[in-house]
């Protein structure tokens, strides 16, 4: 048996005004609840007497480890060194300035100990959660980060959250690019998981010590939502890998509902002797039940698990998503060609690309949305 049965990572960089109150809160909420754990405090050699103060704190506490990295200094970097040098098979990552509260830390746990969770995060975005104390620009920074994640993680509020835990096996065989703040991303894009659970929380910005976040970090962020995507192009036991087939068969079943459209406006117009346009109203009508029906049982197989229960609900869904598309498509048809001179069969198949990510996305995170908390 592991030595430990919890280890609690924690990145600091400067946070000597922080550290011995989080540690001595951290082994507490431990000790009331019984979990055996260990903390590991993974250091990027703190000038500020962060490491001195640590070590103090190891004279009384036996599960008390340091780390201090003296090169390729960055939080998502010491996380992960966290993570090869953790000697439990639970690893719990919590930043040192009490923005995220201890006292939650059991509740990770036991979801992955008793309920068997691959991955549970804290989230500020689900129900019940919130930040306290962060300036609009900060609170739109972060919004705009989680939407990002959100294309990759549909199901998952707050991917870029610093709160979480995991069982290590997810880690095996994942290669990481730990870069900038956002290690969570990497190891839900990298990481081998098919469960998880949202915990919301409250974020509370840091009272002691000062913030190390820069805000040219966004260009990094996106480079790494780009490097997720292309990693699960080639490595098909990611989530990511199971977006990207639905996005492959959302095209196909649209390429499907083409050939619907035009048989049965040929059909209806040159052997029923229909006005075309007339056709053309049936045969698109048409070509949205097909694709409906073709996504509904191949492209979001296990539909019922849908938060819309009801087929006719989701089929209604689909149809309002649909004609909102066509608008779209004829605007960006309109305006491309009309505004900006393009030839009109350019702006069309501009339209079609963002009538097709409007329809798969909405689809996506409406009609077929799963129902998970
Ligand atoms: N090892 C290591 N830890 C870091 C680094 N940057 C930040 N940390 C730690 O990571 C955690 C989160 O960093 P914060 O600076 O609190 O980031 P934030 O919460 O986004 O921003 P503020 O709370 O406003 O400062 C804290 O425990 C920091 O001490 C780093 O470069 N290396
Ligand atoms: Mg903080």
């Amino acid at each position: 048996m592991a030595e430990y049965s919890l280890t609690i990572i924690i990145p600091t960089f400067n946070e000597t005004d922080n550290i011995e109150n989080i540690i001595e809160a951290v082994f507490g909420v431990m000790e009331n609840s019984g979990i055996n754990a260990e903390i590991l405090v993974v250091d990027d050699d703190s000038g500020d007497g962060t490491v001195e103060k640590v070590k103090e704190l190891q004279i009384n506490h036996s599960g008390l480890h340091l780390v201090v990295r003296e090169s390729d200094h960055g939080l998502s970097q010491s996380v992960a060194e966290g993570f090869g040098r953790a000697k439990a098979d639970i690893i719990q990552v919590i930043d040192a300035d009490f923005s995220h509260p201890v006292e939650m830390i059991p509740k990770f746990y036991r979801a992955i100990k008793d309920s068997g969770y691959d991955v549970v995060m804290g989230s500020r975005y689900a129900k019940g959660g919130d930040i306290k104390n962060w300036p609009l620009k900060r609170r739109i920074i972060s919004l705009g980060a989680t939407f990002f994640g959100r294309i990759l993680f549909p199901e998952i509020t707050d991917p870029v959250s610093g709160f979480f835990s995991l069982k290590k096996s997810v880690l095996k065989n994942a290669v990481l690019k730990p870069r900038g703040y956002k290690i969570l991303m990497e190891v839900l894009g990298k990481g081998n998981w098919s469960s998880f659970k949202e915990i919301p929380f409250v974020f509370k910005d840091r009272e002691e010590g000062e913030s190390k976040l820069k805000l040219g970090t966004m260009a990094d962020y996106i480079c790494q939502c780009i490097d997720i995507g292309l990693y699960a192009l080639y490595h098909h036991e990611t989530n990511v890998w199971k977006e990207w087939k639905k996005v492959f068969k959302f095209g196909l079943v649209g390429i499907s509902g083409i050939f619907v459209n035009t048989g049965i406006l040929y059909a209806l117009t040159e052997y029923a002797g229909f006005y075309y346009l007339f056709s053309s109203f049936f045969a698109i009508e048409a070509s949205i039940i097909t694709n409906f029906i073709l996504n509904d049982f191949w492209t979001f197989e296990g539909g019922q698990k849908s938060r819309m229960r009801q087929k006719w609900r989701r089929l209604i869904s689909f149809q309002v998503v649909s004609v909102i598309g066509v608008i779209i498509n004829m605007a960006v048809l309109f305006l491309l060609t009309e505004y900006f001179g393009l030839w009109y069969i350019f702006s069309n198949i501009a339209g079609i690309i963002v009538a097709f990510l409007w329809n798969f996305f909405v689809n996506r995170n409406l009609t077929w949305k799963l129902n998970i908390q």
